[in-house]
């Protein structure tokens, strides 16, 4: 699909800047598509980011993480701050229909013009979902966006490239996330810095509060302890106290400095992981491609030539690198 006739780089920016819903929601389909305009669009928009507070909201698949979203949207549009929500699907190449239970779930807000809201999917992007996510942001950040949420289903991988990004990190829990509870202990899923416990009212929340607090108490090093709230989404309580709690981590780290510490390391995070994407798929491309390249896997699989000499061959064919494991060839 090509940009549309109705929108040049010029007129989107400027519908952007000026939080102009179609031209918002113009940019991020772009975004979803990897549209050579989108790169020219967010390279313009870049120097003015910086400015919108990134919440990343993670956890188990139905636990309530947009009802919670949608609660938190309702209480901050109560103090006037404009907000963007972008959820993010991983298992989907689509964005259209595939979250609709997003959407009936933040209904509420459509209607409202201080606050932009979009689900994609993961079609096609060369540098992954990260990539995808960060140029969201980026828009959303540019349009004046105040807060912005970022959703994201997972239990402990491959949503990091989606909230990498986030200033604040919210994990949604809910009685019976038992494996969660597991990923934190094993160090697979990383610390957040804010977690709800979810469905407050099923007569397991308090064990899975006393699991969580067991686990958190393991790390006695980290300087922030992650504040646990139990929460009811769908009829907003302890919402407040929720946000108040995010808010509390977001003033803990401009007391400490680490706000500006954070975004670098951040930010460098996403350019690796948009890179390391880009090179995995060139490398994928290149292999696939060359029938040179496939040959030598056909030769380690025929044991004539060892794994680490078809690597280095490969490193050296699509990469330009030279021998940087220093084995000589
Ligand atoms: N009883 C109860 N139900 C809730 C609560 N929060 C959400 N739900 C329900 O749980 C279901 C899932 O809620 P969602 O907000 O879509 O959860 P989600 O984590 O965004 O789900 P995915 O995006 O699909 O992973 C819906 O039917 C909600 O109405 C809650 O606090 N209590
Ligand atoms: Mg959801």
């Amino acid at each position: 699909m090509a940009a549309r006739r109705d929108f040049t780089r010029e007129s989107l920016a400027a519908g952007v800047r000026a939080g102009d819903r179609r031209a918002l929601a113009r940019a991020i389909t772009l975004v979803e598509n990897s549209e050579p305009l989108a790169y020219d669009l967010v390279r313009d928009l870049y120097p003015e980011t910086g400015r919108a507070y990134a919440i990343g909201v993670t956890g188990p698949p139905g636990v309530g993480k947009s009802s919670l979203i949608s609660a938190l949207v309702a209480h901050v549009r109560g103090e006037g701050q404009s907000v963007g929500v972008i959820s993010v699907d991983p298992s989907s190449p689509f964005s259209k229909g595939a979250l609709l239970g997003d959407r009936i779930r933040l209904a509420d807000h459509f209607l409202d013009p201080g606050v932009f809201i979009r689900s994609m999917g993961s079609r096609g992007h060369l540098g992954g979902l990260a990539e995808a996510t960060l140029q969201a942001l980026l828009v959303l950040d540019a349009a004046g966006k105040a807060l912005v949420f970022l959703e994201t289903v997972g239990t402990g991988q491959g949503e990091v490239e989606v909230i990498g990004i986030a200033d604040t990190v919210l994990l949604v829990l809910m009685p019976g996330s038992g494996d969660s509870i597991q990923a934190l202990k094993a160090g697979i899923m990383e610390i957040p810095d804010v977690i709800a416990i979810n469905k407050m009212d099923h007569p397991a929340a308090k064990t899975m509060l006393n699991e969580v607090r067991s686990v958190l108490s393991l790390d006695k090093e980290r300087a922030w302890k992650p504040p646990i709230v139990l929460t009811e989404a769908t009829r907003g309580e302890n919402v407040p106290e929720l946000w108040q709690k995010i808010a509390d981590h977001r003033a803990y780290l401009k007391a400490e400095n680490l706000l500006e510490q954070r975004r670098r390391e951040n930010l460098a995070g996403e350019v690796f992981a948009v890179a390391s994407a880009r090179a995995k798929a060139h490398l994928e491309r290149a292999v696939a491609d060359d029938e040179a390249l496939r040959r030598l896997l056909d030769e380690v699989q025929s044991r004539k030539l060892d794994p680490l000499t078809a690597v280095r061959e490969i490193m050296r064919e699509v990469f330009k690198l030279e021998d940087e494991d220093g084995a000589g060839a």
